[in-house]
């Protein structure tokens, strides 16, 4: 017989009703935190012999009284459920394990090999035990973004920038309501034969950034402590460069007409691109943001060609980023050259997806439907992942300045892993060394500027 078979039920002991048969229990016990209700706590005899049994530990099923109320018990489950059926029990809890706040359980960590590859990943979980970036504010201009878990508590107000109403889909301008409604397009739509369905690109991208940690099923960001504001630039057929220019201002603490202002963002994110030069208008808005100290990130482009023809990856002050294919060398698509400040894992695109970048999108073919996770291929992918090493060094240094924050990503890049004979910066972003690198410079005097 085992030492449980015999012992008598915590609610007979206590002089409660019992509605369930006491079965000889098994083995197996577990922790439960039993809550009466006032008839019983009120009950000076009855708590007495709870006491009691606390202290003679015997019978020694009766573990604790737990400070804010409640009785621990070790109980078998047929011991608990009766316990539950018992008059006078309000409540039988199980006394569950919990993790710590922002553990790597996220079922889909393992596939987030951009994070985490000890060859081609950006050491994220490095930076995370110095920071995963509290009080910092990344700006994601795309878009917009859609409900999904991922972003629960990760998010602060956006805007909408889009002037048009055809391209936003919302039937109007400008509001405050940065919700992507789709961008996709039918055949013959913004010059394309064939149509496509919406990319959902701008909650793909801020999940890269901001995605929460510990929740299921899902990814982790780089940056799962930090925020970020969600500005609407991109529509149906793409956005336009007067609307890219005025959001970057808002973001930064510009004053924007009409627009109620806010504090600048630590880092603003734009995985879009334009052919040519960089314009006076983008060269000015990005020019105004790095004055008020918001660092500027922006995909090299998908074109294979020099970074340098094409804006604002070419905008001076920009930290330009190329896209690493899942064996570390340059993916196929990567702009590349001189205009690329640095690298980082953007993936192969190939045909399985695996050795793509996962993230959050909506399920919709046009209009939202539901949360899921999917993989896209881009320097889109590789930018949000500098944005947030950028997030997590405000957020390990606030006082860092936009010119230190580039310098820092430069001298801590590791050298490649695999091939880029045309050019990738100076190689692939390190969170862990970069954030090291940070703290230990904060503590020395700056300069005056
Ligand atoms: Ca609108
Ligand atoms: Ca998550």
């Amino acid at each position: 017989m085992s030492k449980y078979a015999c012992r008598p039920l915590g609610a007979v002991m206590l002089g409660l009703a019992v509605s369930a048969p006491v079965v000889a229990a098994d083995e197996t016990t577990n922790r439960y935190i039993v809550h009466f209700d006032d008839s019983v706590t009120a009950n000076a005899a009855t708590m007495e012999a709870v006491h009691a049994m606390a202290q003679h530990g015997s019978p020694a099923w009766h573990v604790r009284r737990l400070a804010a109320g409640g009785e621990l018990f070790e109980l078998s489950a047929v011991e608990a459920e009766a316990m539950a059926a018992s008059k006078g029990v309000v409540a039988v809890e199980e006394d569950l394990m919990v993790s710590l706040a922002g553990s790597i359980i996220d079922p889909l960590w393992r596939r987030q090999w951009y994070m985490h590859d000890p060859k081609v990943g950006i050491e994220a979980p490095v930076a995370w035990r110095d920071t995963r970036g509290e009080g910092a504010v990344v700006a994601v201009l795309d878009t917009g973004v859609t409900p999904h878990p991922e972003f629960d508590g990760q998010l602060l107000p956006g805007y909408d920038f889009i002037t048009d109403a055809q391209a936003a889909r919302d039937g109007d301008g400008r509001d405050a309501d940065p919700t992507d409604e789709g961008d996709w397009t039918d055949p013959g739509d913004c010059h394309s034969r064939q149509g496509s369905p919406s990319s959902w690109h701008g909650t793909h991208v801020t999940g890269i950034v901001v995605a929460r940690a510990g929740n299921t099923p899902g990814i982790v960001g780089v940056a799962p402590q930090a925020k970020v504001v969600p500005v609407r630039v991109m529509g149906r057929c793409g956005g336009r460069l007067s609307d890219v220019a005025d959001a970057i201002v808002w973001a930064s603490g510009g004053e924007v007409a009409g627009i109620p202002g806010r504090a600048p963002v630590d880092v603003i994110n734009l995985s879009l691109r334009v052919p040519g030069a960089c314009s006076m208008t983008m060269g000015r808005a990005i020019a105004q943001a790095r004055a008020r100290g918001t660092s500027v990130v922006a995909a090299a482009g998908n074109d294979s060609i020099k970074a340098s023809g094409v804006s604002p990856a070419n905008c001076p002050g920009v930290v330009s980023v190329a896209a690493l294919a899942r064996d570390g060398s340059m993916a196929w698509y990567s702009n590349y050259g001189d205009g690329v400040t640095v690298a980082a894992p953007g993936g192969s695109l190939g045909r399985m997806g695996i050795d793509d970048i996962l993230s959050s999108v909506d399920g919709g073919e046009r209009g939202r439907q539901r949360p899921i996770f999917k993989y896209y291929a881009g320097t889109s992918m590789a930018a949000p992942q500098v944005a947030g090493l950028v997030a997590l060094m405000r957020s390990a240094d606030p006082l860092i300045g936009v010119d230190e924050i580039t310098a820092q990503l430069i001298d801590n890049a590791r050298p490649l892993p695999g091939p880029c004979p045309k050019g990738c910066g100076a190689g692939l972003i390190d969170a862990g060394a970069t954030v090291d690198a940070v703290i230990e410079d904060s503590v020395l005097p700056r300069p005056r500027s």
